[in-house]
């Protein structure tokens, strides 16, 4: 893909305020046991999205591998939408704004609602013994329902041996119905990776059994919760949970996963059951029900307050201090001082990112049609700064360059 000057420059400065930003995943880190960080003081003025920004994020994302990507943006001024690419390499449609795509671990912030109703309905306690509800599951009776919803559990994320090499491991799950118990008990066969409570390791596992407790109290499938307590409630029209169906109904996205071996042909991984990841990671969703969805959590609509508190009482993932994570929650601290909450995702074909403001008046979510390729999923955290921050000041050097942010394409409506 070709680029204007006026757009390597602003790719190159959007990414690297990502990279300054800290917004890389924290994908399985290790962060030694800190105490809860409060939310970091809310700024008092609110920017303007800098959507030049934001579609450079998403330029960058696909010089970086993704066939298109999307964004949408709301805040005070309402819904703003951005779309790059093609949602279908082969009949070449464009992306578009309102495609449905798969959610990888945002996910996980469906199941902690769920979870969390569960806690305000008295059916189980956060800090608890997860054995106590389901007896005899975990080897160890010191894992509680908080320890699996932070990451501190210690129990394995069995997905890193079943994708250690990345094509064969998706081909042979792709159509494959795993029960709980059996995900359960890939993770059971590796050691424990930590003592519970002792430190963050990003784990599966941990939302698989959050499922297995959800079904367990309720009586009910977890699409059945999601359901009635989340996607009915909010009027959530595109999103759905339909494993082990294979299919993305309706307008969507297709993935592409890149192959390990360079140059090797992406490979379509649109059809898939997402067994593996159940409720840790295999829901449907839009760019506008993320928005809502963070947006409507944040803003107070999905938990009572004292459980809104907890979901956000965030530690470090990892020593930059400005990645954090609660209860299914992350929270990022962006370099103009505003924090945001919500999740990413990854699944074959699809990296996602759903956030929004602690107050839930300004959202974002964003997703590339590719995975298996971390620059574009770095490129497209790219988004979060511009979004959130807005514009930033021209540096001497790019005032010198003739650097300069396209008025005319700043505030536009919604399109696509
Ligand atoms: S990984 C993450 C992200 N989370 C975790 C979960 C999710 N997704 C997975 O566990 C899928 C892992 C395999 C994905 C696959 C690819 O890129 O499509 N990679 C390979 O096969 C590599 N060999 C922590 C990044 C999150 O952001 O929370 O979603």
């Amino acid at each position: 893909m070709s680029l204007s000057p006026h757009r390597r420059l602003t790719v190159s400065t959007t990414l690297l305020a990502a990279l300054v930003g800290g917004l890389v995943p924290a994908a399985g880190a290790y962060a030694a046991p800190a105490p809860a960080t409060p939310a970091a003081a809310p700024r008092t003025t609110t920017p303007a999205p800098d959507l030049d920004g934001v579609v450079a994020a998403l330029n960058s994302a696909m010089a970086n591998g993704a066939p298109g990507a999307l964004a949408r943006f709301t805040g005070p001024d309402g819904a703003k939408s951005r779309a790059v690419g093609v949602r279908d390499r082969v009949s070449g449609a464009a992306m578009d704004a309102k495609a449905r795509f798969r959610i990888g671990s945002v996910t996980k912030t469906f199941s902690s609602v769920v979870l969390l109703q569960l806690v305000q309905e008295k059916k189980l306690e956060l800090d608890a013994p997860v054995n106590s509800y389901l007896p005899g599951l975990l080897p160890d009776d010191r894992i509680t329902v908080r320890h699996l919803m932070t990451h501190r559990s210690g129990l394995a994320d069995y997905t890193e041996k079943m994708f250690a090499q990345t094509v064969p491991g998706f081909e042979a799950v792709r159509n494959r119905q795993f029960s709980y118990q059996e995900l359960v008990d890939l993770s059971l066969a590796e050691p424990r990776t930590t003592q519970p409570g002792v430190a963050y390791k990003y784990s599966n596992t941990n939302f698989v059994v959050v499922g297995m407790l959800i079904e367990k109290l309720t009586g009910n499938p977890v699409a059945k919760e999601y359901d009635r307590r989340i996607i009915k409630k909010l009027g959530l029209r595109n999103t759905s949970y339909v494993h082990p169906q294979t299919e993305i109904k309706g307008l969507h996205a297709r993935g592409y996963l890149h192959p390990d071996e360079a140059g090797a042909p992406l490979v379509d991984s649109t059809e898939q059951t997402v067994s593996w990841g159940q409720s840790a990671g295999a829901m449907i969703s839009n760019a506008a029900d993320l928005n809502t969805f963070v947006k409507s959590l944040l803003g107070g609509k999905l938990l009572k307050p004292e459980m809104l508190d907890a979901m956000t009482t965030v530690t470090p993932t990892d020593a930059t201090n400005t990645r954090h994570y609660g209860l299914g929650l992350r929270r990022y601290d962006l370099s103009c001082g505003t924090s945001v909450y919500g999740h990413t995702g990854t699944v074959q074909g699809f990296y996602t990112y759903a956030f929004a403001t602690k107050d839930g008046k300004r959202s974002l979510a964003a997703m590339a049609n590719t995975s298996n390729r971390g620059v574009a999923n770095t490129a497209l955290g790219g988004v979060l700064e511009p979004a959130f921050c807005g514009k930033k000041a021209p540096t001497a050097r790019s005032a010198a360059r003739g650097f300069s942010v396209n008025p005319a394409e700043a505030d536009l409506p919604e399109r696509r």
